[in-house]
């Protein structure tokens, strides 16, 4: 069996088949701080989003590649290419071009299964997405900066409490990357990293301090386009790139609050 196979064993009860009962998945997550709910979102709404989220790096690239050509880079640092892409951007972008993908996922998250996972999570009747908190993501299996250490999403969103809904556009964790996650809830805020030579010094939580505080059996778990995972801003979690991995994953992060305690961003 292979490793993540059997990593996905040993977290079975944090995995909700199709007709499961989510909000059951809820009550886990306050115990766990992640669960994953599979099938949820049906394969036009990934199509579309995968279809806005490429055209967002599409015209992000060209833009920089652009500047850099015509040597107004130096004036622009904001368009050097990244993984990355707020979610605010990508609507900016693909809004001239008639695409307005808000109220396509305002619409699909409230129709799916995953709104009662939340609204049981919060312990709620109405729950709100957070489109400043919103990124969508690339990550190309060779590149090294934009895989991302253990950290907590609270560290950048200080008083900040949400759920990120986790999309995969694409198939990961086995050619692709995909997400390790420390399934032990903590509403702690973990020291960060006192490394030199970080990349991510502003999040980063140095692996010995999770190992050590929450022992080292993470989740991997291998999905499908139409899966989500669930995980709250104080959850331990980093990029997962599976050694044979030769795909670029794309991935929205869709996150989520009490529509009546919002957070303050
Ligand atoms: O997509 C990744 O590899 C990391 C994503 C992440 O840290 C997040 O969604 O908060
Ligand atoms: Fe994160």
């Amino acid at each position: 069996m292979s490793e993540v196979a059997a990593s996905n064993d040993l977290f079975s009860y944090l995995d909700f088949a199709p007709g499961a009962d989510v909000r059951e998945a809820g009550e886990i997550m306050r115990g766990t701080g992640v669960c994953v709910l599979r099938s949820v979102f049906p394969p036009e709404f990934i199509d579309y989003l995968k279809f806005c989220v490429s055209m967002g790096f599409d015209l992000a690239d060209a833009r920089s590649k652009f500047f850099g050509y015509t040597g107004l880079n130096q004036f622009r640092a904001d368009f050097v290419e990244r993984d990355f892409v707020l979610y605010r951007e990508i609507l900016e972008m693909i809004a001239p071009l008639g695409f307005h993908p808000h109220g396509v996922i305002e619409a699909a998250v409230k129709a799916s299964p995953v709104y009662h996972a939340m609204q049981a999570y919060f312990q709620t009747s109405e729950c709100d997405t957070v489109q400043q908190l919103m990124v969508a993501r690339r990550q190309r299996p060779k590149a090294r900066t934009s895989v991302l250490p253990f950290h907590q999403d609270v560290a950048n969103y200080v008083h900040a409490s949400f759920v990120n809904l986790w999309v995969p556009l694409i198939a990961c964790g086995q050619d692709a990357a995909s997400l390790e996650l420390v399934p032990v809830a903590t509403d702690e805020l973990l020291s960060l990293t006192s490394r030199s030579d970080s990349l991510h010094p502003t999040v980063e939580v140095d692996e010995e301090t999770v190992f050590s505080r929450f022992g080292s059996e993470c989740y991997r778990p291998v999905l499908a386009p139409g899966d989500v995972v669930l995980f709250n801003q104080h959850t331990i979690h980093r990029t997962y790139m599976p050694p044979a991995a030769s795909q670029t994953r794309l991935s929205i992060e869709i996150r989520m609050c009490d529509h009546f305690n919002p957070t303050p961003y």
